[in-house]
């Protein structure tokens, strides 16, 4: 049936549906795309329901006046330097060994035979310009590389209103609301620095509202041709620093910190049954001195600051020129965990660290549109040449989701990969969520059922296998 006659000419028709209501969507010539970025913002945003009280009117507006909003988005690996490599490459870290931070998604030689998706714009008729972080800086050889050379306008960030002293907490400084804390075995480097508290400065002298404004000065000018505007706003990402109007969104007092169960550890075993994870300093830290709740205020303080520099971006794109003609994808690079599975930060393959927010508007759509389907960052590059018509590039690792932009709801039966390190994987479909580690740990959660990911079914599928064997034997 499948090769029959018939079936080529149903999928040929719906092909073409298919590519003129994306058409029709986007209207006659090529759109602009403005591609903004938001540094470890997880899913602690209104429409992504991750957090009962988070204030993101701005991501919220733009969700409802007309945007598809992925709730199954996930990063190809959950940390800045691999999830941004792969996604602006096209290829994922196991095919390039671009795994961590410390690697230079240069040196890969896949990588160095391909354009990355700015410069795969320009080289097809497009002009492209950057503020803010897009690509993961590194140290080269040449000096530190933000990514510079695939723009063709790249904009340096401006510097940043440091924190109030006065008022910062820190846990490597042993400092929480300026004092010193007490004597802790928990403050050791690790990372960077897990730090918080209102900047010295308000908004505009900022770094991030100086790169929305940047952006917003650049939408309101005619180009020459269609352009491809990539925006990186920093924040969330430590040290939580946000103007004191951001943090006084949130009651000081108030209960923050998501739900946590101090054993949740103790049902992922190594093969030898092992538990295999600890808790980690930062949560040792806050836990010691009772910040889980300011901990998750600050974050969600810096939240909102980010929030607010996107409504600098999506006011200025509505009074823009370029609005009925400019596709926007908005989107955090992974996920950020604050407590669950008692540890802090990302570079982990629990949904907490490798789902990430993700909004894309196609001109004219008119209302907010949910898609429970499971895609992921390395789909970018392939969807984005779709949207705007570009030549295809069938090498590149991700497929496509123009088609969910056209029907959110259609079916999409594709599992999708993360990727912490070399071995170490996660693979999500809409329901299930299993992880296998390199030295054979594996873990498996219902979704459905276990949204919190805190029951572990390898360990009751393997001893419920064992105990069906020792039936079978007797
Ligand atoms: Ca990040
Ligand atoms: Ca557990």
């Amino acid at each position: 049936m499948s090769n029959s006659p018939q079936y080529l000419r149903l999928t040929l028709a719906l092909a073409l549906c298919l590519s003129s209501s994306i058409s029709s969507l986007i209207g006659q010539s090529k759109p602009n795309v403005l591609f903004i970025s938001i540094d470890d913002l997880n899913d602690w945003v209104s429409a992504f329901g991750g957090h009962p009280k988070a204030q993101t009117p701005h991501l919220d507006r733009f969700a409802d006046e007309g945007a598809v909003v992925f709730q199954n988005a996930h990063c190809a690996g959950p940390v800045c330097g691999p999830s941004r490599s792969a996604m602006l490459s096209g290829f994922m870290p196991h095919r390039t060994g671009a795994y961590g931070n410390a690697n230079n998604m240069l040196e890969s030689p896949l990588i160095q035979d391909h354009a990355t998706l700015p410069e795969y714009f320009s080289n097809n008729g497009y002009v492209s310009l950057s503020k803010g972080k897009i690509f993961h800086r590194h140290n080269a050889a040449h000096g530190a590389d933000a990514g510079q050379w695939a723009f063709d306008q790249y904009v340096p960030v401006d510097s940043d209103s440091g924190p109030d002293p006065d008022r910062l907490t820190s846990r490597i400084k042993n400092v929480i609301n300026g004092e010193p804390g007490p004597p802790s075995d928990f403050t050791s480097a690790g990372g960077s620095e897990f730090a918080w508290g209102p900047t010295r400065l308000g908004k505009e002298g900022t770094k991030d509202y100086q790169t929305a404004q940047w952006a917003a000065s650049q939408l309101q000018q005619e180009q020459e041709k269609p352009f491809f505007m990539a925006v990186g706003i920093s924040r969330p990402h430590l040290p939580f620093y946000a103007p004191q109007e951001f943090f006084d969104l949130y009651d000081p007092k108030g209960k923050y910190a998501p739900p946590m169960r101090e054993d949740d550890l103790e049902d992922i075993l190594t093969p030898e049954g092992k538990q295999k994870f600890k808790p980690s300093n930062d949560y040792l830290w806050l836990k010691q001195n009772d910040l889980f709740d300011e901990a998750a205020r600050a974050y969600l303080a810096a939240s909102s600051y980010a929030d607010a520099c996107l409504g600098v971006i999506f006011d200025a794109l509505k009074k823009s020129p370029h609005y009925d003609n400019t596709i926007v994808m908005v989107w955090g690079d992974h996920g950020w965990h604050l407590g669950e599975k008692l540890r802090y930060r990302k570079a982990a393959l629990w949904t907490e660290a490798t789902r990430m927010p993700l909004m894309v508007r196609l001109p004219g759509m008119n209302r907010r549109q949910d898609c429970e389907r499971v895609v992921n960052m390395i789909d970018f590059y392939p969807t984005l040449i779709e949207l705007c018509q570009l030549p295809q590039k069938p090498v590149l690792d991700g497929r496509s989701f123009a088609p969910l932009l056209a029907n959110p709801n259609r079916d999409w039966n594709y599992p999708t990969m993360t990727i912490n390190g070399s071995g170490n994987v996660s693979i999500h479909d809409e329901r299930w969520h299993y992880i296998e580690y390199r030295d054979g740990t594996q873990e498996l959660y219902d979704l459905q059922h276990d949204p919190q990911e805190w029951t572990n079914l390898v360990l009751q599928l393997t001893e419920t296998s064992s105990s069906a064997m020792k039936r079978l034997q007797r």
